[in-house]
C-alpha cells in the first residue's frame, strides 16, 4: 500500500466547496460584543482621543505602549465595542481624535539620507539597521571584469491579500482564556497572548484556528488588534469580535517585499560573472522594533541568496533596514528569496543583453555543477541539487518555446522569452510536532503542531501515516490548528509543513508501530521480533495467530496502555528546493501584456503528493507574475495609502493565470525521513523575474522597475 507520491484529492476540500467550513467569521459566541477599531487618518501625526470612554478604550493604553503619535495610515488608535457590529461603528465615528500632523516620509531612499524627515519624532535616523553582507574580495574582482553592469532594480511593495481579511473572537471564562484566530500558527498566538496577559491573572490560553481563507506570510505575527481583543475579553467579561474589512485589512496588515537593490555587476567578456556589489535599501515600513527587527533578516537573506546557483564568491552587499511612515512589512510568500533570486535573475540578464550572449548559455556559463551540502561564501548551504543536469534538462523545453516565440514575431507579435533558475532554501526548523493514536474501534487520529491554512498539508499527513501504518487513508483523521490537542508545536510557512510537519507524523506514526508490535507480542504470547505487522495486522511467524489493530485498540487500556505517540522532529538546518522557469509572453499594443507559454521543473525532491504540489505551483507562479505586471502598493508624498482596495491594487483572477506546464524533477533528496522539500513558494519566487526578462526580451530594452504594465512601457517609449 503507496500511499507517498499519489496525486490524492485533498481530504480538506469537500467541507471547504460545499460552505461548511467555520471561518472567525462564523463564530459568535452568545453575548459577544463586536469591536470596532478607530485607525490613524494620517501617516505621521500625534493624536489625542477626546472623548474615548466607557465602551471605547486606546489601543495604546490597553497594550501599555502610552504612545500619541501614529506612524502610519490604518495604525489602530482605539477600539469600540458595541453588541451590534454595525452600532460600534456608528460611535466609533463619534469619537473624536485631535490630529496633529507630522511630516510623513515613504520613500526609503530618501528616508535613508541625513537630514531627512523623521517618520517618528523621537528618531534620529531612519536607518534603524545596517549590515554588510560580503564574501572573496569585491574590488580585486571589479579589477579583472572586462563588463560592468550597473543599475537600480526595484522589488516593489506588495499586499498579500488573503481572500479571508484578519479577524478574532475572545472569550475568557474567568479562568482560561480561547482565542479563534485566522493565523498561520495558533501556538505562537498562544505564547504572545500569554506572555501578555500574565500581568493580567490569566495564565491559560487555548487559540484554536477555524478555517482560514488564506495567509500566505501576513498571519504569522500577532498583531495588536489581537492583543487588544484579547485583553477587552478579559477586562469586560464577555467574549469580543473582531473582523478587519478589506480596506482595513489592506492598510493594517503587514505588507511584503519593498527592497531596491543598487547594484554593479562585473563580467568578463566571455559572461563569467565575477563580483556582485551594491546597497539594498528595504523599506520596513513604519518604526515598530518588534516587527521590524523580525522583518530585517529578509533583507539579510535577500543579500546572502544574491550568488544564486552561480559559481560567483565576490559579492559586498551593504543591506540598509529603512522606516518610513507606511504600513509595517512582514513576510510575504518567500520572505527574502523571491527578492534575492528576483536581483541575481535580473542581473544576469541585463548583463546577458550587454554581452551579446543569450541568456541560456549565460546561465550554463555560471552554474555550480551540483551541491552536496554546499555552502556559500555568503553562508547560504544548499543540501542537494544538480544545477547543470537541470539545465541540460530544461533546453528543449526552452527551444520549443524559442520556436513558439518565433512564430509569433513572423505573425507581428512583440514576443519574448525569459527564464529564471531560482534558488531557495526552505523548511525551517526549528522543530515540529505530531500526535499519532488509534482509537478504539481502530480508527487512526493525526495531530499536528502545525497549523496549514489551504495548503492541503491534512491529505500530506495522512498520506503519511497511512503508509507507514498500512492502512486505508480513510481509516485516518487528521487535526490541527488547537492548542489543545497537543502540548507544542510551531507553525505553517517558509515551505516546511510537509517536510518538517510530516517528518514528525512519520516519526510518531513509525514510534506507535512499534509500541503497538511490543503490545501484540504480549497479546499473542510471542517474541517482539517474531512479530511482523503488515496491513492493519501483527502476525506471529510461529503460531501463525494474528491481532488485528482494532482488537489490539479495544483491549489495550485494560492492559494499561493507550496506543498513542507524540514525536517532536527537530529540523536542523533547511532544505534547498530549485527549479527553472520559463515563460513566453507577448506585449500587445494596448500595453496588456499575455502569457502564452510557461513551464515550471521543480526539484523539490519527494513530492508525497503531486497534485497538492501542483496547485502550488498554479498559486506561486500567479502570485509571482503578479508581481511582475500587476500589483504595486502607491502612496502619496503624505504617505496615504492610493491603492487600499482591489479596484486601485490589481490583484490578478485566474483570468490572468498562465497555463503552466509543470514538471516535478526529484533530482535530489532532502536529509529527512521522506526525503522532500518544499514547494509552496518556489512559484512565486520563480516567476517574477522568468517573466520581467521574457518582456525585456520582447521590448528589446532593459527593464528596471515592476509592475510592468501600460505605463511603465509608455514611460520606455513601447507604446
Ligand atoms: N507538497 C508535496 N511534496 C513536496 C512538497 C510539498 O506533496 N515535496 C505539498 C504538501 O503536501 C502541501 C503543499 O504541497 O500540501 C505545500 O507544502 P510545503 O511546501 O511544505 O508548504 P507549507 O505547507 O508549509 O505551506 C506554506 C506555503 C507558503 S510559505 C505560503 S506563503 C503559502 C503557500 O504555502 N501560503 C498559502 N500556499 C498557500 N496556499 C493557500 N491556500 N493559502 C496560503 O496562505
Amino acid at each position: 500500500m503507496r500511499y507517498i507520491g499519489k496525486a490524492i484529492k485533498r481530504i480538506e476540500d469537500p467541507q471547504l466547496i460545499t460552505g461548511g467550513a467555520n471561518y472567525v467569521y462564523d463564530i459568535t459566541p452568545p453575548g459577544s460584543l463586536h469591536a470596532y477599531f478607530i485607525r490613524s487618518q494620517f501617516a505621521h501625526a500625534k493624536f489625542k482621543l477626546k472623548n474615548c470612554s466607557g465602551n471605547c478604550y486606546s489601543v495604546s493604553e490597553l497594550l501599555g505602549t502610552k504612545d500619541d503619535e501614529a506612524v502610519y495610515f490604518g495604525q489602530p488608535i482605539a477600539v469600540v465595542l458595541n453588541k451590534d457590529p454595525y452600532a460600534a461603528r456608528d460611535e466609533a465615528e463619534k469619537v473624536e481624535v485631535e490630529y496633529t500632523s507630522l511630516d510623513a516620509v515613504t520613500d526609503p531612499i530618501e528616508a535613508s539620507k541625513n537630514g531627512s524627515r523623521k517618520s517618528k519624532s523621537t528618531l534620529n535616523s531612519n536607518v534603524f539597521k545596517r549590515e554588510e553582507v560580503s564574501s572573496g574580495d569585491v574590488d580585486e574582482a571589479f579589477r579583472r571584469a572586462e563588463k560592468i553592469v550597473s543599475g537600480r532594480l526595484v522589488n516593489q511593495r506588495l499586499i498579500p491579500s488573503a481572500m479571508e481579511p484578519r479577524g478574532g473572537v475572545a472569550r475568557y471564562d474567568g479562568r482560561k482564556l480561547t482565542y479563534w484566530s485566522s493565523t498561520q500558527s495558533v501556538f505562537f498566538v498562544k505564547k504572545d497572548l500569554e506572555r501578555f496577559l500574565k500581568n493580567y491573572g490569566v495564565n491559560d490560553v487555548r487559540v484554536i484556528q477555524p478555517s482560514v481563507g488564506g495567509a500566505f506570510g501576513s498571519k504569522l505575527m500577532t498583531y495588536p488588534e489581537d492583543f487588544a481583543v484579547a485583553l477587552l475579553s478579559v477586562i469586560t467579561g464577555k467574549p469580543i469580535k473582531w473582523f478587519n474589512t478589506r480596506t482595513e485589512d489592506m492598510v493594517s496588515t503587514t505588507h511584503g517585499r519593498d527592497m531596491i537593490l543598487d547594484f554593479s555587476a562585473g563580467f568578463t567578456s566571455e559572461g563569467k560573472l565575477l563580483g556582485i556589489k551594491g546597497t539594498l535599501y528595504f523599506n520596513v515600513g513604519a518604526p515598530i522594533r518588534e516587527v521590524n527587527e523580525g522583518s530585517f533578516e529578509m533583507a539579510t537573506t535577500a543579500a546572502q541568496m544574491i550568488t544564486g546557483h552561480y559559481d560567483v564568491n565576490n559579492v559586498k552587499i551593504e543591506v540598509l533596514g529603512v522606516n518610513t511612515n507606511t504600513t509595517p512589512i512582514g513576510p510575504y510568500r518567500g520572505a527574502g528569496r523571491p527578492e534575492g533570486s528576483y536581483f541575481i535573475e535580473r542581473i544576469m540578464n541585463i548583463g546577458a543583453m550587454e554581452l551579446n550572449i543569450d541568456q541560456f548559455s549565460i546561465r550554463e556559463i555560471n552554474a555550480i555543477k551540483e551541491a552536496n551540502y554546499l555552502t556559500t561564501g555568503l553562508r547560504i548551504t544548499h543540501d542537494s541539487g544538480k544545477y547543470q543536469e537541470v539545465l541540460k534538462i530544461a533546453k528543449p523545453y526552452f527551444e520549443e518555446l524559442l520556436k513558439k516565440k518565433d512564430e509569433l514575431r513572423l505573425r507581428g507579435e512583440r514576443a519574448g522569452i525569459g527564464m529564471s533558475f531560482p534558488a531557495e532554501i526552505a523548511s525551517f526548523g526549528p522543530y515540529e510536532t505530531a500526535k499519532v493514536r488509534v482509537l478504539p474501534g481502530g480508527k487512526v487520529q493525526v495531530i499536528s503542531g502545525s497549523s496549514p491554512h489551504g495548503q492541503g498539508d491534512g491529505t500530506a499527513f495522512a498520506q503519511i501515516a497511512a503508509e507507514v501504518l498500512q492502512i486505508p487513508m480513510e481509516d485516518i483523521e487528521v487535526l490541527w490548528g488547537d492548542t489543545d490537542l497537543i502540548a507544542d508545536g510551531q507553525y505553517t510557512a517558509g515551505s516546511r509543513t510537509v517536510t518538517v510537519g510530516g517528518s514528525a507524523v512519520y516519526e510518531a506514526s513509525n514510534r506507535l508501530l512499534e509500541k503497538m508490535r511490543r503490545l501484540a507480542a504480549e497479546r499473542l504470547g510471542a517474541k517482539i521480533d517474531e512479530v511482523t505487522y503488515a496491513n492493519g495486522k501483527f502476525f506471529d511467524e510461529k503460531s501463525k495467530k494474528e491481532i488485528s489493530l482494532k482488537e489490539l485498540a479495544d483491549g489495550s487500556a485494560l492492559m494499561g496502555v493507550l496506543l498513542e505517540e507524540s514525536y517532536s522532529y527537530v529540523q536542523k538546518m533547511y532544505t534547498s528546493p530549485y527549479g527553472l522557469h520559463i515563460a513566453l509572453v507577448v506585449v500587445k499594443e494596448t500595453g496588456e501584456i499575455k502569457i502564452e507559454g510557461y513551464v515550471a521543473l521543480d526539484d523539490v525532491g519527494v513530492v508525497v503528493n503531486p497534485l497538492l504540489a501542483e496547485g502550488q505551483v498554479h498559486g506561486g507562479v500567479l502570485q509571482g507574475v503578479a508581481q511582475a505586471i500587476l500589483e504595486e502598493v502607491i502612496y502619496d508624498e503624505n504617505g496615504n495609502p492610493m491603492t487600499a482596495d482591489f479596484s486601485t491594487y490589481a490583484l490578478p483572477t485566474s483570468v490572468e493565470g498562465p497555463n503552466v506546464v509543470w514538471k516535478s524533477l526529484s533530482l535530489s533528496k532532502s536529509d529527512t525521513p521522506i526525503g522532500s522539500k518544499g514547494i509552496g513558494e518556489l512559484g512565486a519566487i520563480a516567476a517574477t523575474p522568468a517573466v520581467v526578462n521574457a518582456i525585456e526580451d520582447a521590448i528589446g530594452q532593459k527593464i528596471y522597475r515592476m509592475p510592468v504594465n501600460g505605463q511603465t512601457l509608455f514611460h520606455l517609449g513601447v507604446l
